[in-house]
């Protein structure tokens, strides 16, 4: 067994790798922006394995190296070269908080070449090869990581507050944030399947769940590595109001969950519009004057001010960071929150009905009425959750069997379950 010692080039600065999108369109007096706010920088970080082999018939480690970033409180890797044969994998480890993540040829994969989000300025790399392996090599080309402290925003008069700042931090486990976009989207069914604004969407996002407070300098905390989910596929539409929304579907974690598994939670896509007046929140991953909330979860209670024939008008209080963020009416989104304005109200949400977003979700994501478990079937062990679950009345997300996700298992559930029974 042959073990390495990586050597390394650290070229600190560079690149904002993700320039602020902020079209601004001016019309009447009110200027229009995408609350969407970056995270971290890309640091160039040359690591090379070599090829190296493993003449043992037992898994070992092959190499190790720390990858070091001076002053990061979190870095993410990135692998220009990826030559792994199923039997080896690459292991990941945060010496801040001892979070591990390993992963193979498919998992590395799923991960776009990429690692999830690590606290700490150090993560110990590890190349375990598999018995008889040989030609294993990764390589690193750059690292992404959060070193300057950001300023605190958000406070009111800016962008998407809407009077006083109404948001209060929540806990919701369908409700995620988006990087390093720095957005927010939403689990909508049981096959872990999210939306987001279109200008969020991109190749090699994270989706992260039960995000920490942020630090007292309001840099970001990341959650424990099995609350991180690669984004797979997804797609798009990006031209403005109206006209900017996105679907995502999501990977598993190191334990083989999607979302769905892990928190048996998501919030619908709503069946018929909005109307004006409706009441109305926004939860999401905003910033804050107050760093310790600053892309931490909040939610923000309001209403629908106007309709539009592709967009909803709210007075829900957003910031920068609550791009993406679901618009909920009696628990279901209607729209998916995309511009703030200078003068708010209104911040505006893409309808969830526009013709373009219904099917491209049913082509990004097709699902099956009554597929509790999120296995894309409707079958035999559907109908025992909902039996199982049968009168059930403890509220929305609470009930095992809830087809139609009005908070209980009953006769209407049972009777959509098979209308799509057999569904796969
Ligand atoms: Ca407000
Ligand atoms: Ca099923
Ligand atoms: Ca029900």
């Amino acid at each position: 067994v042959g073990r390495a010692v990586g050597r390394s080039v650290i070229t600190p600065l560079v690149l904002f790798a993700f320039a602020p999108c902020t079209a601004t369109l001016a019309e009447e007096e009110r200027t229009f922006s995408t609350p969407d706010h970056p995270v971290g920088e890309f640091v160039q970080y040359q690591m090379d394995t070599g090829a190296l082999s493993n003449h043992s018939e037992r898994s070992a480690v092959v190499f190790a190296h720390a990858v070091h970033v001076p002053d990061a409180v979190w870095i993410r890797l990135y692998f220009s070269t990826v030559t792994l044969d199923p039997g080896s994998l690459v292991r990941m480890t945060s010496l801040h908080d001892g979070e591990v993540q390993e992963l193979g040829p498919d998992g590395l994969s799923m991960w776009s070449n990429s690692s999830a989000y690590f606290n700490g300025d150090t993560v110990l790399f590890e190349l375990l090869a598999g018995p008889r392996a040989t030609g294993v090599r990764l390589a690193i080309d750059q690292v992404a990581a959060e070193i300057a402290s950001p300023l605190p925003e958000g406070s009111s008069g800016q962008c998407g507050i809407c009077g006083a700042d109404d948001r209060t931090l929540s806990t919701e486990d369908w409700a995620c944030r988006l990087m390093p976009v720095g957005c927010s989207a939403s689990i909508y069914n049981t096959e872990s399947c999210a939306v987001t604004a279109g200008h969020c969407t991109t190749s090699g996002l994270v989706v992260q769940f039960k995000v920490p407070a942020s630090l007292p300098f309001c840099d970001t905390v990341n959650p424990p590595v099995n609350d991180q989910f690669p984004v797979v596929t997804f797609q798009k539409q990006e031209s403005g109001v109206g006209k900017d929304w996105g679907v995502l579907t999501i990977g598993s974690n190191g334990l083989g969950e999607r979302p769905f598994d892990r928190y048996g939670v998501y919030r619908p896509i709503a069946t018929g519009p909005a109307a004006a007046g409706n009441p109305a929140e926004i939860v999401g991953y905003g910033v804050d004057q107050t760093c310790t909330k600053s892309q931490v979860q909040q939610r923000s209670p309001g209403q629908i001010t106007d309709v539009n024939s592709a967009s909803y008008e709210t007075n829900c209080d957003v910031r920068n960071g609550s791009s993406g963020s679901p618009l909920i009416v009696n628990n279901r989104i209607v729209g998916i929150l995309t511009h703030c304005s200078t003068n708010c109200p209104p911040n505006y949400a893409t309808r969830t009905d526009v013709g373009a977003f219904v099917t491209a979700r049913a082509a990004v994501c097709p699902t099956c009425l009554g597929d509790l478990n999120g296995d894309g079937k409707t079958d035999q062990s559907d109908l025992g959750i909902l039996l199982a679950s049968f009168g059930c009345t403890a509220g929305i997300g609470k009930c095992p069997g809830d087809v139609d996700y009005d908070g209980d298992t009953d006769q209407t559930d049972l009777g959509a379950l098979l209308a799509g029974f057999g569904c796969n």
